[in-house]
């Protein structure tokens, strides 16, 4: 079953967001540093225009280091993108943000002339963290759970900068499955709207090429586990998910093992590299000849 979930206040969000950027200096478009292009939204180039923009790649506190760099040298190949990894909740890191943000728009930030600043992304990505850190205030609502901010909030910094916070936005229609599928085990899709199965033996199998010393550290009772249900399997009993009847129940584990990875637990991991994601862009094109 294909993944769609595109909540009622998503359509309004992006009229919306249109018309905020319109009339901002500059745009933050938060990505998840663990999937920087399944977090990117197609739809931000066309409302972005040629906006002055940054690239947020978020949460690397929780992405391995070198596909981080990796990523931003693929981003920074594009003239006139900046991109920069970041920790939301770190003051230091939202104070380095801001100093970029000041050299970006020179001829603003004095009283009377704000910078305008838009947050933009895809939900649970981390945006409303960054401006309750930028603020140094918790203004905005943050949860661990997407789709928490529905509505835009404009919060002035105060220091010759306002901020907007915009909801989290997805496409209506997911043609990527792949991608949708990241973005589900990162924690970017309301839990009802996928299989967690599904998505946990996907990331499974990425996590069995990538990072197998990592799968086998945290979880490997069975040194037979090198198969993507295998490694669920032995998730299972590790964290003690079995059924009445004994056996390992599935579903349960899977669940678990998509808590430990985004929280994680088994370490620094990023889900797509940029030679990934050029290798899928080559197999969906000879796919559709
Ligand atoms: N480890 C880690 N967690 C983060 C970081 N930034 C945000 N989070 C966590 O990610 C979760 C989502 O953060 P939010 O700020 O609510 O995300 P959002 O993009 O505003 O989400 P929506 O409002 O749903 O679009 C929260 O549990 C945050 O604590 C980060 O840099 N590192
Ligand atoms: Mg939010």
């Amino acid at each position: 079953m294909d993944i769609r979930w595109y909540p009622g206040h998503m359509a309004k969000g992006y009229e919306e967001l249109d018309e905020l950027v319109r009339k901002a200096d500059l745009v933050l478009e938060v990505l998840d540093a663990r999937l920087p292009c399944s977090s990117s939204n197609q739809r931000f180039e066309m409302i972005l225009r040629n906006r002055r923009c940054i690239k947020i790649l978020n949460k690397k506190d929780l992405a391995d280091p070198m596909a981080t760099k990796a990523w931003v040298r693929f981003f920074e190949r594009e003239p006139n993108i900046r991109a920069i990894p970041l920790s939301a909740r770190l003051h230091s890191d939202a104070k380095q943000l801001l100093r970029l943000c000041r050299a970006l728009v020179p001829n603003r930030g004095k009283p009377g002339y704000p910078i305008r600043i838009t947050v933009a992304g895809v939900p649970n990505c981390g945006k409303s963290t960054l401006i309750n850190t930028l603020s140094g205030r918790s203004l905005a609502k943050v949860a661990d759970k997407p789709a928490i901010t529905t509505s835009q909030q404009r919060i002035d910094l105060k220091n010759g900068i306002v901020i907007t916070d915009t909801p989290g936005l997805l496409l209506p229609e997911m043609c990527d499955q792949e991608a949708a599928y990241r973005l589900a085990a990162s924690g970017a899709i309301a839990a009802g709207a996928f299989d967690s199965a599904t998505v946990a033996l996907f990331a499974l199998e990425y996590l069995v090429k990538r990072y197998p010393h990592l799968l086998e550290a945290r979880y490997a009772s069975d040194p037979l586990s090198t198969t993507p249900a295998g490694f669920l399997l032995a998730v299972g009993k590790r964290l003690g998910c079995i059924s009445g009847g004994g056996e390992v129940d599935l579903y349960r584990s899977a669940e678990a093992f998509l808590r430990e990875l985004r929280s994680g637990k088994l370490g620094r991991i990023t889900l797509e590299a940029p030679e990934d994601i050029r290798a899928e862009m080559i197999s969906n094109r000879e796919e559709e000849e």
